[in-house]
């Protein structure tokens, strides 16, 4: 006998999306960013849909989780989980990698529930405690375009060229314009650390009081960090990864006058007991995408609450199925003390859900109130973006590979500084 609750199919569609020239500790973007799209189908044809960052190996865990997910449960996400990581132990010893999977596969669970129940997925996670979610605007040094290359024209984009302190003051006055941001994050490690600490006190300067933060990627020494957060004291709420490792970052910590977040040192639950004895961190950013899902990083933030660290949210280049998620789990956690990191405004255009449901307002998102993640998919924007996903042959991000097409001496040092 047919039961509506029983996954039926899980497809997987990897897709490609225009980003523009953003650069940062690695390099520079790339003119498509991958992601990968995951419909789970139950027999009664509910669709819950998840979105997953992209690349060769996380589209082969995705297709191998997509057969050992048929037949179970959509309410069983702890044994759908298991399935997917033993499934993948064999190939994939990272349990923070497994993560990456079972987490999409869990967030499409989650839609699909509400779906069934129609209630949206904030309220599976308990409720919401605000009605919007405040995101800060992620500011990125930039090129004008996409240089011309290898016979394709040069590709520009509705932001401009942000090289220098006037450039990002002016990014982040279009991003308040057009968003409504009360809170700016600047993409580091790009230039000396003297000209990223005259951006920083520019916008400090042409937005004051507002809340600032800065992260290079680890492209810093111990002793560069040092320097950096003495000389912006009082002017950010929090660096974010100025140097690599838990030790790098406890020796930084013993002397910042601000608090170090991460998104780099502790990915893992395995990482957040040495950082927490070394006092390392002090603003952990959070991310479904790698912490188990969004049940999971609820239960992350009542570990942060017992610890006395901040929370905050990571983002990479992403669309509108997980801005949905980052925005349910986000209204559902009590201890958000920052507001969230989202590349969406600089991605947004080429998305695969059907628009009018996430807008930013006032630097907000408000929480969907549709069942599941209360987004709707475009079948036809999907099928576009795959298809351009299949034509461009890109496989994986390349940011230094990208930036060396154009400065053909360009290494990838970290710490570069
Ligand atoms: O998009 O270039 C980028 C970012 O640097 C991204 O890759 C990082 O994961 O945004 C992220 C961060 O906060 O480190
Ligand atoms: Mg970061």
């Amino acid at each position: 006998m047919s039961d509506p609750t029983r996954i039926k199919e899980l497809i997987v569609t990897p897709i490609a999306f225009r980003d523009p020239p953003l650069l940062n500790s690695n390099g520079v973007h790339e003119p498509l960013a991958l992601r990968i799209i995951l419909q789970l189908v139950l027999e009664d044809g509910t669709v819950g849909l998840g979105e997953s960052p992209g690349g060769v190996a996380r589209l082969e865990r995705l297709e191998a989780a997509a057969k050992v997910v048929v037949g179970r449960d959509v309410f069983d996400t702890t044994a759908v989980g298991a399935a997917i990581d033993a499934a993948l132990l064999p190939t994939v010893p990272s349990s923070h990698e497994r993560g990456w999977t079972t987490s999409a596969v869990e967030v499409a669970c989650l839609d699909a529930q509400g779906k069934l129940l129609d209630r949206p997925v904030s309220d599976l996670l308990g409720g919401t405690v605000r009605d919007s979610v405040p995101f800060a605007a992620y500011l990125f040094y930039k090129w004008a375009e996409h240089p011309a290359l290898d016979g394709r024209a040069a590709v520009g984009d509705e932001w401009g060229e942000a090289l220098d302190p006037a450039g990002i003051v002016e990014q982040a006055r279009l991003m308040q314009q057009r968003y409504g941001f009360r809170s700016f994050k600047l993409k580091g490690g790009v230039f000396p650390p003297d000209e990223e600490i005259a951006a920083i006190k520019a916008l400090a300067e042409a937005f004051p009081g507002q809340p600032l933060r800065l992260d290079p990627n680890v492209a810093w020494t111990v002793e560069t960090s040092k320097y950096v957060a003495r000389r912006l004291d009082g002017v950010l709420e929090y660096l974010e990864d100025p140097t690599r490792c838990i030790e790098g970052m406890a020796a930084v910590a013993k002397d910042a006058p601000m608090p170090l977040g991460t998104n780099m040192c502790v990915i893992a639950w395995e990482h957040l007991r040495p950082a927490v004895e070394q006092n390392a961190i002090q603003v952990l950013l959070t991310d479904h995408h790698y912490w188990g899902g969004l049940r999971r990083t609820r239960e992350l933030a009542a570990v942060c609450e017992a610890f006395g660290l901040a929370l905050s949210m990571h983002s990479n280049s992403h669309l509108g199925i997980s801005l949905a998620a980052m925005t349910h789990v986000a209204a559902a956690i009590p201890n958000l003390d920052h507001s969230c990191d989202t590349h969406y405004p600089w991605n947004h255009a080429d998305d695969v859900i059907r628009p009018g449901v996430l807008e930013f307002r006032d630097g907000e998102v408000k929480v969907p109130t549709g069942p599941g993640l209360g987004v709707e998919l475009d079948p036809a924007a999907l099928e576009r973006l795959h298809r351009r996903y299949v034509d461009s042959g890109v496989r994986s991000r390349d940011d230094t590979g990208y930036m060396r097409r154009f400065q053909p001496d360009y290494e990838l040092r970290l710490p570069r500084w």
